[in-house]
């Protein structure tokens, strides 16, 4: 059973979603990716909140945009902590996406990551970050990564002309 599963409203949401995933892959934290739409899936939506926590997955990251229902909804259905990632859009450059997603009412929350592909690898990095509470090992493949992270950032800006 996978730890963490990764929602897009559409296909066309996998490459921005992959950053997730790749992320995810490195850590070495297992996922499960799926297409579930709020509005062409309603049932299929309604499915995965109701099955997700005895599945036994621990995060959802859920990535739509446009009117971008999907993380809310999903939120409104699981008590599995839902990390939002709005996907950006041409006509409003995921403006409308991230507008859709960050404004929960109270008590059905979304971490909102930023739009776009480096949200979907923060949402990656989150969802990694939760489950490593309650495993060493992870913590220490998070604690690694951040570090070789830092390390790969130079001092000094180099001349690009
Ligand atoms: C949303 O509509 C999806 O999350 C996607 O970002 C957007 C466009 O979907 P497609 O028309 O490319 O399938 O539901």
């Amino acid at each position: 059973m996978a730890d963490v599963g990764i929602i897009m409203g559409s296909q066309s949401d996998w490459p921005t979603m992959q950053e997730a995933a790749r992320i995810l892959d490195e850590l070495g934290v297992t996922y499960e990716s799926r297409i579930v739409s709020a509005h062409r899936t309603p049932d299929r939506l309604w499915d995965y909140g109701k099955t997700a926590a005895e599945r036994g997955l621990k995060v959802i990251i859920a990535g739509a945009g446009g009117a971008a229902h999907l993380p809310g909804m999903m939120a409104s259905k699981t008590r599995v902590p839902v990390v939002g990632v709005p996907v950006q859009t041409r006509a409003l450059s995921g403006v409308d996406s991230l507008y859709s997603i960050v404004q929960m009412p109270r008590g059905f929350p979304v971490a909102t990551m930023a739009i776009g592909a480096a949200g979907a690898a923060n949402a990656g990095l989150m969802a990694a970050q939760i489950l490593a509470i309650s495993d060493p090992d992870l913590a220490q493949r998070v604690t690694d990564w951040r570090n070789a992270l830092s390390a790969s950032i130079p001092e000094t800006p180099e001349d690009t002309d």
